[in-house]
């Protein structure tokens, strides 16, 4: 198990993996931060592509190709913006990386790449956020074979920190 989870201080959107995940929002028409850096990357057809899917509810995922990226396929998940934990923060974050797993392994995807949801506009704290996402993606693994691999990856150094010590301590 410990060598299908992987951590990488990286941009995203030069990975070369079967799927990365996009931090979107309900429109799925593009943002800021990761969104915004995918969009750039992957070129106008993914806005077209997007369109044409029509949104994405929160704690969902939904999936077209990469387009002008390196990565097959984008997953695009909406995770829920924080209002102090007592919204269903928690089991629609879980949610997002799930419904992202899923979709994976339909398109047999063997290696995946999530950013960290949540964790910038939308202000989920950050530790808070990596145990769910940690844990979440180990209890997928466990009764899948597919994807092989899972990348973490982590754009600033806080969430790159924050991982390193929670999946050095994960029994896994
Ligand atoms: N590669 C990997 N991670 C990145 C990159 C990148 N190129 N750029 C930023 N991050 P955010 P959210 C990290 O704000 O909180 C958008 O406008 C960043 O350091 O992108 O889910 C959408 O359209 C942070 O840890 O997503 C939505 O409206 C993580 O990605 C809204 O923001 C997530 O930060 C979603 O907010």
């Amino acid at each position: 198990m410990h060598n299908r989870v992987e951590l990488l201080q990286a941009d995203i959107t030069s990975l070369e993996v079967d799927a990365i995940v996009n931090a979107a929002n309900n429109a799925l028409l593009g943002g800021g931060g990761v969104d915004g850096a995918i969009h750039r990357a992957a070129g106008p057809q993914l806005l077209e592509a997007c369109r044409l899917i029509g949104g994405c509810p929160t704690g969902e995922a939904r999936i077209t190709p990469g387009f002008n990226l390196p990565s097959k396929f984008v997953i695009h998940t909406v995770g829920p913006v924080w209002r102090g934990g007592e919204n269903k923060e928690d089991s629609l974050l879980e949610s997002c990386y799930l419904e992202s797993l899923k979709l994976a392994v339909k398109y047999n995807c063997n290696s995946i790449a999530f950013p960290n949801i949540s964790t910038g506009v939308y202000g989920f704290p950050k530790e808070r956020a990596a145990e769910i996402a940690i844990q979440s993606v180990i209890r997928f693994l466990r009764t899948s074979p597919l994807p092989k691999n899972v990348i973490f990856v982590c754009f600033d150094h806080e969430n790159a920190e924050l991982y390193r010590m929670l999946l050095g301590k994960t029994a896994f």
